[in-house]
């Protein structure tokens, strides 16, 4: 018997089995608590059986990932980098997505020996392409949508790391617009930049304008704005973004942390949170609504790395759950609902991209989807 075989007899089996007896899969486990004295961790098991409480193991999630098809690698060479996807949009039927993407001569060089046509850092040298799908597995790239602007407009070295805003008929492009090769003078600044369309497939016409500045000689946000992520909350754009705060401890060591800048129109003016940083980590931004509040995915950096983040009032974090994350955050899929500021039944699948790390492979990465039960409507949150 052939693997998809068992994998189908399997798939037949659950099919029948909740067909034949619909209590097999009940959507909500009979309330319940047993009579002996319990533990604290065994109070909050049945708290959280019985729907009472935060109800924090609905943020619990394991994630599975699969490599999406449809975008060519190049044989893995590093000359072609495909990272940073946004959240995915579905419009009409399909789904979009965009991403930073580089098509170079080498894969990344390093600061000392790139130049205009060999890229210091993997995000060097990109524009921001988009692709469509029906499914959210098989992908079409459909083009360049955010190119190059000339100089000396922020982004004439590399645009990169965008998410998207659809806000009153309309589409936003965030991302990072660099001056100067990543590294070149030993960092990774840039500010954020933004575009708008009528049509997901653009034309874009290109803001030359920054709408989030890197912050004052020291401040938490000097040295870095990255990973814009806007959101719409309380009817208002939440532009969440990473930055890095130097760690006074251990000065060699920069830790990555969020903050966020709000404003009543997608080009501003952004007024930055008086509480940033309201994440103490994570990397890549990736958010969503949640019962009324916003949830973090939080990976890859900092003490509290690999944790689901809850505020009701989008700033003021608190962990809901741990979980094994991708080392780079991803984008999530934010239901169709986006527009009307998500209906806060949470997320499912999203894109996100892996380093490929194969030895003798060169440094780039490759986009894929993930699949995650962070949405109120199942209850068992290990997803296999
Ligand atoms: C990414 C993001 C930002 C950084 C670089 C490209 O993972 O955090 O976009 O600048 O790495």
């Amino acid at each position: 018997m052939t693997r998809t075989s068992i994998i189908l007899t399997l798939c037949i089996f659950a099919v029948t089995l909740s067909a034949q007896n619909p209590e097999a899969f009940p959507d909500k486990l009979p309330e319940h608590k047993p009579s002996w004295p319990l533990s604290a961790a065994m109070e909050r098991f049945y708290d959280q059986w019985n729907g009472k409480g935060f109800e924090a193991n609905e943020l619990f999630s394991t994630f599975k990932y699969t490599p999406v098809t449809g975008l060519d690698y190049r044989n893995h060479d590093g000359t072609i980098t495909r990272r940073d996807p946004s959240k995915v949009l579905k419009i009409d039927g399909t789904y979009y997505v965009w991403y930073t993407k580089r098509d170079s001569e080498t894969s990344a060089v390093g600061p000392e020996q790139c130049s205009d046509t060999k890229p210091s850092a993997d995000w060097d040298l990109c524009e921001i392409w988009y692709a469509t799908s029906r499914d959210g597995f098989h992908w079409e790239e459909q083009g360049v949508a955010v190119k190059r602007p000339p100089a000396p407009t922020p982004g004439h070295r590399s645009v990169s790391t965008p998410d998207v805003l659809q806000w009153k008929g309309k589409y936003y492009l965030y991302y990072q617009g660099f001056v100067e090769a990543p590294y070149k003078s030993g960092g990774d600044f840039c500010p954020v930049m933004a575009s708008v369309a009528d049509s997901p497939d653009g034309p874009w016409k290109p803001a030359d304008t920054i709408v989030v500045e890197n912050g004052k000689p020291g401040q938490w946000d000097e040295n870095a704005i990255h990973d814009p992520y806007p959101l719409i909350y309380k009817g208002k754009i939440y532009l969440y973004y990473k930055s890095r705060i130097q760690d006074r401890l251990h000065p060699a060591r920069i830790e990555q942390s969020q903050g966020l800048a709000i404003a009543e129109h997608p080009f501003g003016p952004f007024e930055k949170h008086p509480l940033n940083p309201v994440l103490n980590s994570g990397h890549e931004t990736g958010l969503f609504p949640w019962q009324g509040g916003i949830a973090s995915m939080t990976s890859l950096n900092g003490p509290e790395v690999n944790t689901i983040q809850f505020a009701l009032d989008g700033v003021n974090f608190e962990i809901a759950s741990i979980t094994e994350m991708m080392p780079i955050a991803p984008g999530p899929c934010v239901p169709d609902a986006f527009a009307d500021n998500g209906d806060g039944r949470g997320i499912t699948w999203g894109l996100c991209h892996m380093d490929v790390k194969n030895p003798g492979l060169k440094k780039h990465c490759m986009l894929a989807r993930f699949d995650c039960d962070l949405s109120r409507d199942i209850h068992d949150r290990s997803f296999k």
